[in-house]
């Protein structure tokens, strides 16, 4: 049996991560869940308190370095055979999970992405500029690595895990996702994509990401195809 490895990156998010970890946790796979949460100044401690020493989780606390420096400090803790990178915000719905991971599964993919923008059910409408900035990233990441992925920036990536550990990411904040998907695609990997819901939620409801960190995804982009 498949032994899937859950990455949660969580700062701030103590209205969502008990209902993640319990939908994940739910999952019925062999599993590790390996939860970063870098100097959350709400309830999240709190909350994972009641997580510490259970079964398959880790609990890693560290300053605040931003979701790529969490995500690269659980990769050394990986002990799952596929890797899952699950959002702490209930964005994601773990129970697109077991599709996202069946391409690897049956030994077709090294890595799939979950795509909100290939019409996936339910779909938030909302946010329009990010859209469109979606959109765009995606394009440029198709012009640049011949590729066809609809939402390069989605936070639900699966990874055979030892292919991650090889792709040595060095971004601290969300230039991780695109740090991500340049590498994956610039490499012989084989990279499916497949729709999934999303519950998106509004900056009031405390999503971080911001018009900066899509002009850094540009610079991120060029940046590897170029240079890495
Ligand atoms: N540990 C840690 N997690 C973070 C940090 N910044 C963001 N995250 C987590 O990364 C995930 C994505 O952040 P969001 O604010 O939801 O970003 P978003 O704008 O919704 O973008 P996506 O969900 O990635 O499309 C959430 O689980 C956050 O808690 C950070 O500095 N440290
Ligand atoms: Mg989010």
């Amino acid at each position: 049996m498949t032994r899937v490895s859950f990455i949660v990156p969580a700062y701030n998010e103590a209205a969502t991560i008990a209902e993640v970890l319990e939908r994940v946790a739910a999952l019925d796979f062999d599993k590790q869940i390996v939860v970063v949460d870098d100097g959350s100044t709400d309830g999240t401690p709190r909350v994972l308190e009641d997580w510490a020493g259970r079964d398959g989780v880790r609990l890693v606390r560290q300053e605040n370095r931003g979701k790529g420096a969490a995500i690269r400090a659980a990769i050394p803790l990986l002990d799952g055979d596929i890797t899952v990178i699950q959002d702490a915000d209930m964005e994601y719905d773990p129970a697109d999970v077991p599709a996202l991971i069946e391409p690897i599964q049956r030994g077709s993919a090294d890595v799939v992405f979950g795509s909100r923008l290939s019409g996936g059910r339910p779909q938030r409408a909302y946010l329009f500029w990010h859209l469109v900035g979606n959109r765009f990233l995606s394009l440029l990441t198709n012009v640049l690595y011949n590729t066809t992925l609809s939402d390069m920036e989605t936070g639900y990536k699966a990874f055979r895990t030892d292919v991650l550990r090889t792709l040595d990411l060095r971004e601290d904040d969300f230039g991780i996702e695109p740090e991500i998907t340049a590498k994956v695609c610039k490499r012989d990997l084989r990279v499916y994509e497949l729709p999934i819901s999303y519950y998106g939620r509004s900056y009031a409801e405390g999503k971080k990401i911001t018009w900066r960190d899509g002009f850094k995804a540009i610079f991120v982009l060029v940046r590897v195809r170029l240079l890495d």
